[in-house]
């Protein structure tokens, strides 16, 4: 007999994390909808969600483990390709220490909670100092801004954009990426609600987004120039008598030095080098401040530039003295069902700076973790501490990383690589072993990360929707049997095996803050409370969580962490009122976009994520594109200080004049990849043009604003 079954689930491929509801009939997917009937999104998805079906059905999706032999690609068992990493793992933690050995961590692994509940236990077996992740192609300016400010790296403040009456949004475009350190499922009707209720949407942001067309206001602003711009609206609101932090100041502290100093940063000395009239500094500051209900929100755009993190920390700081943190429709802390804040801080986790460096450039670390963008040079550089060998867990930094080409030679020269992936990416081919999981629809899925940095308390879990094959493997299975494999004591060995994150997941809700605890008769989360309501437990709006959600000594807010404070003070005597020069070689400045049929790199696998135009272009104003005679389709090369790559020309004025965009996750025109859609839309990859040197204070990759040059090709070059 054949019956149909609906199932409910978090979407777990973009922090939305929207529910959606699958039919299947005999393990057959028949439809992906939006779950009307989730109270926090509604019945919204977006088309990546609809391309579930297509990625599960892949055939290039892996269903067993690969060994790379000069034949090409074999079919090996797990066992068989267990005891192989375990070998070759062994002989060069032997020989060259356990240093010797590095992990990459890519994006995907904060959306699944297994990977998030065994990925510890994999570290610490391997007690390597080589750790790496996205965090540093990301969010780490925000992770250093709130482990300096407020004590603890993932203690995130999120917009309350349901309550808010103006919301600012600088460097961020949550109607393409869904909202990021900002859970907002159908995220475009939120902010439209904004507008509706007599608020006010103001975007700053080099191009004029989908985000920007539903705002009231737009200001193109120079890449990299935010520090500036952020440190003026804090000036005038210091000069205009608007500095009223409220409740906040009686646990805050620094509120003298950070006046002191933003001095030099007048709304009409960074006109210029912003782009933006001092005027409407003024204006914007004298706005938001007059708001009732307001929150300055930045993201990506302002994370991944030089002084990303002195921006993060400055605009944290903007919402704080103008009155707005901590309060409904401001800048607020979640009460997560699932408290990583809280269990982490408790198991001693909660960041710091700088207590290792790199061997090649001296970098450090951040809570653990080097930069990303050192990855590729610890394994070129032959030396002792050299890294050979490396396993990487749901990423492709060929593809993320900057300076893709040196990450792609190192890793062809890396002694030992193995994937955790379910495809031969432009990095996983390089591996000696790719060990594949199963799809998400395989595996039970929980919100855990997203909860961080919800704009609503919320919880949610589901059991598989499609039953898995037995020679199948979770991501939980993979990594704690690679965490068993780097063990030496064989009692540890058998603790690495209990591969139980429900238990695991009980017992974080329980002891999390709505949680029952051991009162299994009284009301409260427990794994079985959320498991029986699949559309999602509602714990409320967010509440005022100050001071005693600070993680601080003191719990007081540093308001001017002196590190920050310090950096900020040397770039204090390049204010100056003349316009910036650009140099004479690289006269362009170029910045990335996120596109919504794509999800990083790992999209382009999907037919129906494909239409009918090209999407990876350049997209340039035409301004700029008079000058060099451009025109939409012409192929131009661009050049930078690290390469060049040749795509198409798309001229648009949704671009700022002197900018230049390329969308990142492209690039599948490398040999060896196993993408058979993908690679006949193969598009190039900005990152084989952006430089691993240049990175922020955190160590964070400044993938904005990349000085180039772009020339036209003539035609048949
Ligand atoms: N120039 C430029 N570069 C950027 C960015 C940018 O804006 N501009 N953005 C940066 C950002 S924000 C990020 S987060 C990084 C992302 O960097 P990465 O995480 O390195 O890249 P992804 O493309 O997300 O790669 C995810 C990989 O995980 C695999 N995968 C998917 N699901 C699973 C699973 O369940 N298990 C396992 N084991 N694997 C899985 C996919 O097949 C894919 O190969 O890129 C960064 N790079
Ligand atoms: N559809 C889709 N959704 C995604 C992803 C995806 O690849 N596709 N990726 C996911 C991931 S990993 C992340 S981290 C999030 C990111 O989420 P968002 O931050 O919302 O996404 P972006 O579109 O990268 O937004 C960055 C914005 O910053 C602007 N920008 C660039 N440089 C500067 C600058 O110097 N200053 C200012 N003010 N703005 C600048 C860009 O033009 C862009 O509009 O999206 C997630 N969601
Ligand atoms: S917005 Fe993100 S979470 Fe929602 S359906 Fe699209 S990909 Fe999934
Ligand atoms: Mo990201």
């Amino acid at each position: 007999m054949t019956t149909e079954k609906k199932h409910y689930i978090n979407c777990p491929i973009c922090e939305a994390e929207c529910g959606i509801e699958i039919i299947t009939r005999n393990e057959e997917i028949l439809s992906i909808k939006g779950d009307k009937q989730n109270g926090f999104s509604k019945g919204f998805i977006c088309p990546k969600a609809t391309a579930i079906k297509e990625l599960y059905n892949d055939p290039d999706r892996l269903r067993h483990p690969l060994r790379r032999t000069p034949k090409g690609w074999e079919k090996i068992g797990w066992k068989e390709a267990f005891d192989e990493i375990e070998n070759r793992l062994q002989a060069i933690r032997g020989r060259y220490g356990n240093d010797a050995v590095a992990l990459f961590l890519g994006n995907p692994n904060v959306h699944y909670h297994g990977n998030l509940l065994y990925i510890g236990f994999l570290l610490k077996a391997l007690k390597t100092k080589h750790r790496y992740s996205s965090s540093s192609l990301d969010q780490l300016p925000l992770m250093m801004a709130c482990q300096q400010m407020f004590g603890h790296q993932l203690l995130f403040p999120v917009p309350d954009i349901d309550r808010t009456d103006y919301f600012m949004i600088i460097g961020g475009n949550p109607a393409i990426s869904g909202g990021s350190i900002m859970t907002a499922p159908g995220v475009v009707h939120r902010i439209k609600k904004i507008r509706k209720r007599n608020g006010k949407v103001v975007v700053v942001d080099p191009a004029y987004t989908k985000t920007a067309s539903l705002a009231d206001t737009h200001f193109f602003i120079r890449p990299g120039a935010d520090l500036f711009f952020v440190a003026a609206m804090v000036h005038t609101l210091f000069e205009e008598g608007l500095a009223r932090p409220g409740r906040v100041e009686a646990y805050s502290k620094g509120l003298s030095t950070i006046k002191e100093a933003v001095k030099a940063f007048t709304p009409e000395k960074v006109s210029s080098v912003t782009g933006i009239k001092a005027e409407d500094i003024r204006r914007l500051a004298r706005e938001f401040a007059g708001a009732e209900k307001a929150v300055c929100y930045g993201r990506l755009g302002t994370c991944v530039q030089e002084y990303g993190t002195l921006t993060t920390w400055l605009i944290i700081v903007f919402n704080i003295i103008a009155g707005k943190m901590d309060q409904p429709g401001g800048f607020m802390f979640p009460t997560p069902a699932i408290d990583l804040v809280g269990f982490t801080a408790l198991a001693g986790e909660k960041g710091w700076v700088g207590r290792k460096r790199t061997r090649v450039s001296g970098l450090t670390d951040f809570g653990g973790e080097f930069p990303a963008s050192a990855l590729a040079e610890e394994i070129l550089t032959e030396g002792e501490g050299q890294i050979k060998a490396l396993i990487s867990v749901a990423g492709n930094p060929v593809l993320s990383a900057p300076n893709g080409r040196l990450m792609d030679k190192a890793l062809t020269q890396i002694d030992f690589m193995v994937a955790v992936d379910w495809y031969i990416t432009e990095s996983s081919r390089h591996a000696h072993i790719i060990l594949p999981p199963t799809h998400f629809l395989e595996h039970s899925n929980a919100m855990m990360m997203v909860n961080l940095a919800g704009v609503r308390n919320v919880a949610a879990y589901s059991k598989p929707v499609l039953k898995k094959s037995k020679e199948t493997r979770h991501n939980w299975e993979i990594l704690s049997e690679l965490t068993a494999r780097s063990l030496s004591n064989p009692l540890l060995r058998i603790a690495a095996r209990l591969d139980r994150p429900e238990l695991i997941l009980d017992f974080l809700l329980r002891f999390g803050p709505h949680g029952s605890g051991l009162r299994f008769w009284r009301s409260g989360l427990s794994l079985n409370k959320v498991r029986n309501e699949p559309h999602g437990v509602d714990l409320g709006p967010l509440v005022p969580r100050l001071p005693e959600r600070l993680f601080t000594k003191e719990k007081r807010i540093d308001l001017a962490p002196e590190l920050f404070v310090k950096a900020l003070r040397k770039i204090t005597k390049n204010v100056s009122e003349s316009p910036p020069k650009e140099s004479s070689e690289f006269d362009l400045l170029l910045i990335g976009r996120r596109q919504l049929m794509s999800s990083n790199s790992w999209f382009h696998n999907a037919p129906g994520m494909h239409g009918k135009t090209n999407r990876c272009t350049l997209m340039v104003n035409p301004m700029d594109a008079e000058k060099r005679e451009l025109h939409t389709g012409d192929r131009v090369q661009v050049s930078s200080a690290v390469g060049a790559i040749s795509l198409e020309a798309e001229t648009t004025d949704r671009i700022m004049p002197g900018v230049v965009s390329i969308p990142h996750g492209w690039g599948h025109h490398r040999s060896g990849i196993r993408l058979g859609v993908a690679s006949s839309h193969p598009g190039v990859s900005i990152n084989d043009i952006t430089d691993n040197r240049r990175i922020d204070l955190s160590g964070n990759a400044a993938f904005s604003g990349v000085p180039v040059r772009i020339e036209k090709e003539s035609k048949g070059e």
